[in-house]
């Protein structure tokens, strides 16, 4: 076992104590390594956890939320030719998202009927809503948080204790679990989690809501993910909602749409909890130093045959 400041340490025995984690009997957690990680940040200049591969005991995190009964709302946006990666990003889901928990998934479609049949697991559902046509994939993108939002208001009071939100073009390849769970809950993009802060693609036209002057910013944030309870997430979509539909009355949409709104969200409203570039990372077979892991990543797409609009 070595320091806080390098190598490796192990979590020999630990014993969860019943009274603080209200289980019937004392649970035994087997010897498991935790890798101190020196050649990344592992938490947030205001203390939020950075979570990478090696700095977490899933057995033991697992251990603590199994015991909550926790319902994990997730949505996913599936419109045009999109449909096409539903299969693959449920399939992929069954084997690697939140495995032995409760898990609803809502999938927003314009075509209810091209929806494969995919077998779920025991406390797993989907329920399939059917959303209009967009022609513009830059409004199907940010049209996202006002369904969201809509959703946790009419559908998800009383039903979830977190809702994720995430891209469909995308698969899973590695344990996603709870220690992914947070009051709020963003993703460190996986082109620009080193970049210096005055390169990050925020909006940067004082026009648009979504401005963030130079200077200014802490993480760049993927918009393909993003999570939290349902009163922090809602009011996330509420507030990117009303700021899209006040950029659009003023005839300015913000350079990477909804995007560039969270981004914006976040550095005013910080998230509790950051996910590395590991849980939502550029392709399955992109490798960089830092990533041990590959949680989910992007599926390749020809972007002008997929879209409605160039
Ligand atoms: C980035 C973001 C994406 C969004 C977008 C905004 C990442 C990895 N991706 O991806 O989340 O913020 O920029 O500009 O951070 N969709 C459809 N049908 C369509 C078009 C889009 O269903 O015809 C849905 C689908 O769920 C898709 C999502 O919208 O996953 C985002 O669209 P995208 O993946 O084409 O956006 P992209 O790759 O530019």
């Amino acid at each position: 076992m070595t320091g806080r400041d390098g190598g490796t340490y192990f979590q020999r025995l630990i014993y969860l104590n019943n009274s603080q984690y209200n289980n019937s009997c004392n649970q035994q957690i087997t010897e498991q390594e935790v890798t101190n990680r020196t050649d990344v940040a592992s938490v947030s200049p205001w203390t939020a956890p950075i979570i990478w591969e090696g700095t977490f005991d899933a057995t033991l995190i697992d251990s603590i939320y199994k015991q909550k009964n926790l319902t994990i709302a997730t949505t996913v946006f599936a419109l045009g030719k999109y449909t096409r990666f539903i299969k693959d990003f449920l399939e992929s889901a069954e084997q690697h998202y939140f495995v032995g928990f409760r898990v609803h998934f809502y999938l927003f479609t314009d075509q209810p009927e091209s929806v494969p049949e995919v077998k779920m697991g025991e406390n797993r559902s989907l329920t399939v809503l059917k959303v209009e046509s967009l022609n513009r994939w830059q409004d199907i993108s940010m049209n996202r948080m006002e369904k969201l939002e809509k959703l946790i208001d009419n559908e998800l009071a009383g039903e979830a204790d977190y809702v994720f939100c995430l891209d469909v073009d995308t698969m899973f390849y590695g344990r996603w679990g709870a220690e992914s769970l947070g009051r709020l809950v963003g993703v460190i993009h996986p082109w620009l989690y080193d970049t210096p802060r005055d390169q990050l693609t925020y909006e940067r036209r004082p026009e648009s809501l979504a401005y963030i002057p130079a200077g200014e910013g802490d993480y760049y944030y993927a918009g393909a993910a993003f999570g939290g309870t349902l009163e922090d997430v809602h009011n996330l979509t509420k507030t990117c909602r009303e700021n899209l539909n006040i950029d659009a009355a003023n005839s300015i949409e913000a350079v990477w749409q909804e995007e560039s709104h969270l981004n914006k969200y976040f550095l005013l409203n910080k998230p509790s909890k950051l996910l590395s570039p590991e849980y939502m990372w550029r392709g399955v077979n992109e490798g960089a130093a830092q990533i041990k892991i590959v949680r989910m990543a992007n599926v390749p797409k020809n972007y002008a045959e997929v879209r409605p609009n160039a």
